[in-house]
């Protein structure tokens, strides 16, 4: 059988194309519970060369039959790294939730463009609604959102909306409708896609301006103050500010209604990037890491981060409705024709710098209904209680782990890894320097050993450190109990 015994080539093909499509679903299945299952190992590591000569990637001149790509599908997850794993602590998406996967499945086979109401009707709604349910949480009255590929590229359509609102010429204009040179004020923790931004936007990385940090990584606000009046003074053009709600590494929330006050009185736009952080507004015992987000002129809130949605799905939201159509509209008349039957503010494609926008709100919005609010609070609270969990097992081994923070604000934590050789030295920066050396290597080992995955990385002055985030469901006590041990295992004698 090949892809002419299917749907639609045959149409006679029910019979084959449902099993073709049960025997993918079946391998999915396995794969899914593999994930969960905690003998099974989180990855099984090749390097490129290696893995390279163990898979056949090649394209075929001829057909390939449907048993050999069943077989590539099987091939394909079985050296792929089960980011759902309990184990799997990596990145800040990490887990695998089962009806955000349905959802998933779903959206595949609807296969539509976000584009126009006339082509996604159903998903145009589910995205209105659920946006509105967003901005309601966030605190916002009215307002407009939009679905966005990724973090960086939200936190770019804040910007973007920021420069139009004090400069509406600058669309038909360009430079030439500029005072001076524009600059946008962020943390030194915060994402490096505010100096993407920058660059992007024609404002020069230079002019992404980093505000300095205290001990915990939020943004001070006198030292943001201090740097808006020295740009001025400079002749240069503030615009916007960047408060992150939640840091990459420290996970550190900037202290939102002190830097509010200060886009007031300068008269910025203020945009929060709680693209790691948002989460935490879904319950009531953590929103008050982001007391004065209500005050903001825009957000970024990544459902696939501390809400388990596939990846992926990100959401930047507004304030002000009308800002984003007015910013990026470039009225397509093949697109979206203003004669159609039908209301055509509902076509949401000319709002957005991108013209085809992947389905990505039936996923969230499936896992939302599966939950309720009551389901996300309860979610969110269960995460910090794994951290608080961690903190304290890693805390009371002091001999073996050295924490950075010792605080986390999210569900960051982070920590150096003591090998035996360097228990007994003396603190300073020296075993730093040693502990910085070593924790790659452990991470060589833990991928090797294919039981847990951790990121390290260095911040400040400090060097190489892991960053452990508890941002999935899977993860129980005994998991992080595991965690520990498996830590001490590997890394005893480096
Ligand atoms: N903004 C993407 C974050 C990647 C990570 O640290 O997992």
């Amino acid at each position: 059988m090949i892809y002419k015994d299917l749907l639609p080539m045959n149409m006679d093909g029910n019979a084959p194309t449902k099993e073709f499509l049960r025997r993918v679903a079946d391998v999915c299945i396995e794969y899914v519970q593999h994930t969960f299952d905690r003998n099974s190992k989180i990855l099984d590591f090749h390097q490129p060369e290696q893995l390279k000569d163990v898979l056949d990637l090649e394209i075929p001149h001829k057909p390939l039959n449907l048993d050999q790509l069943l077989v590539d599908c099987k091939d394909a997850l079985k050296y792929q790294v089960k980011t759902g794993h309990p184990r799997f602590m990596n990145q800040l998406s990490c887990g695998l939730e089962v009806v955000s996967l349905a959802g998933e499945w779903l959206t595949a086979a609807a296969n539509t463009n976000m584009f126009t109401y006339e082509i996604a009707p159903v998903f145009i709604l589910m995205e209105n609604v659920t946006m509105a349910h967003m901005r309601k949480i966030i605190g916002y009255k009215y307002g407009d959102s939009i679905l966005a590929p990724g973090g960086s590229i939200s936190n770019l359509y804040a910007a973007l909306a920021a420069r139009h609102k004090m400069f509406p010429q600058y669309k038909e204009r360009g430079l030439f409708a500029l005072p001076g040179e524009l600059c946008l004020f962020t943390s030194m923790h915060s994402h490096y896609s505010m100096k993407g931004a920058a660059a992007a936007m024609g404002l020069g990385t230079n002019n992404c301006i980093e505000v300095p940090v205290d001990a915990r990584g939020r943004m001070i606000p006198a030292e943001l103050d201090r740097l808006i009046q020295e740009s001025k003074a400079k002749g240069k053009v503030p615009f916007f500010v960047c408060a992150t709600a939640g840091t990459t590494v420290f996970g550190a929330f900037d202290p939102l209604n002190e830097v509010a006050d200060i886009c007031q009185k300068h008269k910025l736009w203020f945009h929060v990037d709680a693209a790691w952080g948002g989460g935490v507004l879904l319950s009531k015992n953590l929103r008050h890491k982001m007391a004065g987000v209500e005050r903001s002129d825009s957000v970024t809130w990544n459902p696939h981060k501390l809400m388990g949605v596939l990846l992926q799905c990100s959401t930047i939201h507004f304030k002000e409705d009308g800002l984003l159509i007015s910013c990026n509209q470039m009225c397509a008349d093949y697109l979206f024709q203003q004669d159609k039957p039908y209301d055509v503010n509902y076509d949401t494609g000319d709002k957005v710098i991108q013209c085809g926008r992947h389905n990505d709100i039936f996923k969230l919005w499936l896992l939302w209904r599966s939950k309720g609010d009551e389901g996300f609070e309860k979610h969110m609270d269960y995460l910090w209680e794994m951290t608080e969990y961690l903190v304290q097992k890693l805390k009371s081994q002091s001999d073996k782990f050295e924490m950075v923070l010792e605080e986390p604000e999210c569900t960051n934590v982070s920590f150096w890894y003591i090998p035996h050789r360097l228990r007994t030295m003396k603190q300073g920066p020296e075993r730093h320097k040693l502990l910085g050396e070593v924790q790659p290597l452990l991470k060589g080992r833990m991928m090797t050993a294919g039981t847990l995955m951790i990121g390290y990385q260095p911040e400040d002055e400090y060097p190489n450190f892991f960053r452990n985030i508890i941002s999935s469901q899977a993860v129980n006590k005994d998991d992080i109990d595991f965690m520990i041990e498996e830590l001490d295992r590997l890394g005893y004698d480096l």
